[in-house]
């Protein structure tokens, strides 16, 4: 092991330890102690080696006997045992969030007291739904502050989400596909796929061999290019300023259709692929389609080679190796959903809770977008931080409600709730309360720290209450940041199919929840799936189309999905939940 007898090492140890501790809410004078000891330590001139061996270290002013011991651990072994206690006693994304512009112990550990919050990931999260306002010792400016840092430090992740590469990719390609010489041109890869997160983006075009370099060398010299990885002329690939790597392939435009379905992928899918094309005798690759040994076999799209290869078209997103090469040779692959099938738009929090426009503006741009119907959910009384309605202010809603009705012919606002599951598996409101919305989603907040057996028994229990229509973010994870809790997902869906309650697929890009690998499941089950935005502003509706992305992935139809119902029919779809006819 790397001994850390150097100074600057044992320095930063002793700082760490300082946060831990105030994080920890350990005693502002051991936390003193240890700030101090680092401090004193950088003006010291003295060799530590040689303190340490002489078991001198408590002369230097300002160290005391406890922390002497830690330096002399440190300076022999090259670790501290105490530290390591500390620091595995404190969440690892604590850590990671130290690394953010302003916030320092203190606010970490308020963050974490206060909201719960213990990864950058989870910090966004609570930024983008407005949670940082009305916290002590934080605000407007801070809460933009600590975003901006957040993205400086996604700069450097593994992984995105696939709203942020999706946007990314399309002012990219908007760009390429205009260069000269490009004859087509499509972004392919896990974005294409529409993956919930994604490693980086694929565009592929086609061009005269002639044409090229200089189309390389567009590519390269891009404003939004930070730095050029390689050049090539089949390939280039570059990092862009958000951080995201991107290649762009060149290729021939007769062999456009079969590359295209090579790097659209997945890789599994290409192998199985493969492997199926190979029991006819034809060799697929990324060229082309050949027949025997050289014969190539004409395609001028994807879809030809579908029908060469005498399967069903399969739409990208289907591309997983998830049985979807077995069900186009069967031709039994549905009609997918489209966003043009979603009638209303269900799950969206106004400015009563913490959403920021009024029901009466949400309500408008949701007629205008083309939905038919909104159902604002809010949150309930027991999310304080969310600033959940009590009871009086429901009764204040409803009225708004009722006469914003009144100002429409064709379009509708429902009456719904975003309840809170308590930890109990109980419901935030009595049935008298719940009984007075149109629709129930049941969530669950906080106390996410459960045991498979705990999180299952949770949701089940609050299903089990009749006024639940909808069962909310089902896991309550957020991609890249937090897993969600374990939970028995198939006994959900079970209990959701025998009691006629609907699972949510929250479509905010950071929860994609329920996964779309379960949705096969509850297709087969008959459990229809509320393709549901969770906005918190106008602008959040939009996310419908990620939702709508991933329930395609799960191979969901319109007649799966809750709200490709009308109003008329969702409401008799929670109220047939309750045993009661409208
Ligand atoms: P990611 O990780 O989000 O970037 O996911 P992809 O699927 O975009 O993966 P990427 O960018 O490594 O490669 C793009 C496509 O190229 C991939 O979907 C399929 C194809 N591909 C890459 N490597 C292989 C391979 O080893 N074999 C085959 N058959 N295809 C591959
Ligand atoms: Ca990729
Ligand atoms: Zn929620």
């Amino acid at each position: 092991m790397k001994s850390l007898s150097d100074k600057k090492s044992i320095i930063e140890a002793l700082d760490q330890m300082a946060v831990f501790l105030e994080i920890k809410g350990e005693n502002p004078f051991k936390v003193r102690a240890f700030s101090n000891a680092s401090r004193a330590l950088q003006s010291s001139t003295e060799d530590i080696n040689k303190l340490v061996e002489t078991d001198r270290i408590i002369e230097i002013k300002g160290i005391g006997k406890g922390i002497a011991d830690v330096i002399t651990e440190l300076v022999k072994t090259g670790r501290s045992s105490d530290l390591e206690r500390l620091k595995a006693s404190v969440p690892s994304g604590m850590i990671e969030m130290l690394r953010l512009p302003g916030i320092g112990p203190k606010k970490a550990k308020a963050l974490w007291e206060k909201l719960g919050i213990s990864s950058v990931g989870e910090l966004e999260y609570a930024c983008m739904e407005n949670r940082l306002l009305d916290l002590d010792g934080f605000g407007k400016k801070t809460q933009d502050k600590i975003l901006l840092g957040i993205e400086m430090l996604k700069k450097y992740s593994e992984r995105h989400l696939l709203s942020e590469a999706k946007m990314e990719a399309e002012t990219l390609f908007g760009s390429i596909k205009d260069f000269p010489g490009v004859i087509r041109g499509q972004i392919a890869g896990s974005i294409r796929r529409y993956m919930e997160t994604v490693k980086d983006i694929d565009i592929l075009i086609s061009a005269k061999d002639e044409d090229r370099d200089v189309i390389m060398d567009k590519f390269v010299s891009l404003p939004q290019v930070e730095v050029l990885i390689a050049k090539g002329n089949t390939k280039s690939s570059v990092t862009l300023k958000g951080g995201m790597n991107a290649d762009l392939r060149i290729v021939r435009d007769q062999e456009f259709p079969y590359a295209l379905h090579h790097f659209t992928g997945s890789k599994e899918h290409n192998v199985a692929m493969r492997g199926y094309a190979r029991k006819g005798n034809i060799k697929m690759n990324e060229y082309g389609l050949f027949k025997g040994d050289s014969e190539n076999i004409e395609c001028l799209s994807e879809s030809d080679i579908f029908d060469r290869l005498n399967m069903q078209y399969i739409p990208p997103e289907l591309r997983e190796n998830y049985g979807e090469i077995e069900l186009a040779q069967e031709r039994a692959i549905p009609r997918l959903i489209d966003i043009k099938d979603i009638r209303g738009i269900i799950h969206v929090h106004s400015n009563y809770s913490d959403g920021v426009d009024t029901i009466s503006e949400l309500a408008k741009a949701a007629q205008q977008m083309g939905y038919h119907y909104l159902a604002i959910t809010d949150h309930s009384r027991s999310a304080a931080y969310a600033n959940g309605l009590t009871e009086e202010r429901i009764l204040r809603q409803h009225e708004e409600i009722d006469r914003i009705n009144t100002e429409f012919k064709t379009f509708r606002v429902l009456k719904g709730i975003e309840c809170d599951i308590i930890a109990d598996g109980t419901l935030d409101y009595k049935d008298h309360v719940l009984a007075s919305f149109d629709l129930v989603i049941a969530s669950v907040h906080y106390k996410l720290n459960m045991t498979e057996g705990e999180a299952t028994g949770r949701v089940l229990a609050a299903m089990q209450n009749p006024y639940v229509t909808i069962l909310g973010h089902p896991t309550g994870r957020l991609l890249l940041a937090r897993e969600g809790y374990p939970i028995d997902m198939h006994r959900v869906i079970q209990s959701a199919a025998e009691l006629g309650t609907s699972i949510e697929l929250n479509s905010n890009p950071h929860r994609l929840d329920i996964d779309w690998r379960f949705l096969g499941y509850a297709k087969k089950q008959g459990v229809k799936i509320s393709i549901n935005p969770d906005a918190h502003r106008i602008k959040g509706i939009d996310d419908i189309q990620y939702g709508v992305g991933i329930a395609r992935k799960g191979r969901l139809e319109e007649r799966d999905v809750l709200n490709c119902l009308s109003a008329d029919e969702l409401i008799r779809f929670a109220y047939a939940r309750r045993g009661r006819q409208v």
